[in-house]
């Protein structure tokens, strides 16, 4: 689709075309073991923003990548994405009954389940990557990514430092730690495999890339807490009102709903201002403007 059409447009057609990639690359529920199979498809698909495979696409576009190994690349976070989400609404975490607007994957398809279903979507998401044909050192520098960003390092790492921090007064720079790792290094990484797909990376580009997923990572962030502070749960798909229920620190908590919101919106500077080094020529400034435009997404969205 070309660079004129609108967001809306761009991400319903994406939005699509994922959700049909996803089906392929996904066991077959025919296949033994049948209820794992379609507990994982339950899972993964129809449901969700796919924001992080919007972010591979829109980065491939300013690096020119090939939609196929976009679309695996976006899969693949996108499978990593839905294990982390089973396996966080299971009750040794954060015990919740609804996601996407459906029963949670565990209360459906019990617990055993559910955390086979995030172990296999996990192994489902590298093997998809490996299969590439991206040039070798290249397709191993994406693996190396997606392992560093979902493992103890990345998001499991701030999900333990979530664990831990119930009940605790986390400073600013605390919260900020375990959100850059929790939520941020996925969508880091969404960011920068999308670009991958295109070509390897100068350091110039590399350094813009990482200050463009920072923001748009916290930003991210940032709204979850205002929205679960402020929408409710039918407009979510989820529950809302947890993080207040649950004790847990937030944005909201720390600086207040305003201070939030202004951090949202200095988050989205910040982003588009990263992107500015690519604006050295015209043809590369046209393809910035997915990203920045997701940008916006993140901090307007309402769910
Ligand atoms: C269990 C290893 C492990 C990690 C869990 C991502 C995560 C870490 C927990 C999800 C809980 C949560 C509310 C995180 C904060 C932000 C977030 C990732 C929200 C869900 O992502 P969206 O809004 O969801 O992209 P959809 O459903 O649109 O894909």
């Amino acid at each position: 689709m070309t660079t004129t059409s609108t967001l809306s447009d761009w991400m319903k057609q994406s939005q699509a075309q994922i959700e049909t990639a996803l089906m392929h690359f996904l066991p077959s529920d025919l296949i033994t073991p049948t209820h794992l199979h379609q507990a994982m498809r339950y899972a993964v698909l129809d449901g969700g923003k796919r924001v992080r495979p919007l972010l591979v696409y829109a980065a491939g576009e300013l690096f020119s990548a090939g939609h196929s190994e976009l679309t695996r690349a976006a899969c693949a976070l996108e499978m990593i994405h839905a294990y982390s989400l089973v396996h966080d609404d299971m009750p040794c975490m954060d015990d919740d009954a609804l996601r996407r607007g459906k029963p949670t994957v565990h209360v459906k398809y019990g617990q055993a389940t559910a955390l086979l279903v995030g172990d296999a979507l996990q192994a489902q998401a590298f093997l998809i990557l490996a299969q590439g044909h991206c040039p070798a050192e290249r397709q191993l520098e994406m693996l190396q990514i997606l392992a560093h960003s979902s493992g103890s390092l990345g998001m499991c790492g701030g999900q333990a430092i979530d664990l831990d921090s119930v009940g605790l007064n986390l400073t600013r720079d605390q919260l900020e730690q375990m959100h850059q790792l929790k939520t941020g290094a996925l969508l880091r990484a969404s960011v920068l495999l999308g670009a991958l797909c295109g070509q390897q990376l100068n350091a110039t580009e590399h350094a813009a890339l990482n200050r463009y997923a920072d923001a748009i990572g916290l930003a991210f962030q940032v709204v979850d807490d205002i929205l679960d502070a402020t929408a409710d749960s039918a407009a979510l798909g989820k529950t809302a009102g947890k993080d207040a229920a649950n004790n847990k620190p937030t944005y909201v908590s720390i600086l207040g709903l305003e201070a939030s919101q202004q951090l949202a919106q200095q988050l989205r500077h910040e982003a588009h201002a990263a992107l500015e080094s690519f604006h050295g020529q015209s043809s590369t400034t046209a393809r910035t403007q997915r990203l920045s435009q997701l940008a916006d997404f993140i901090v307007e969205r309402s769910a």
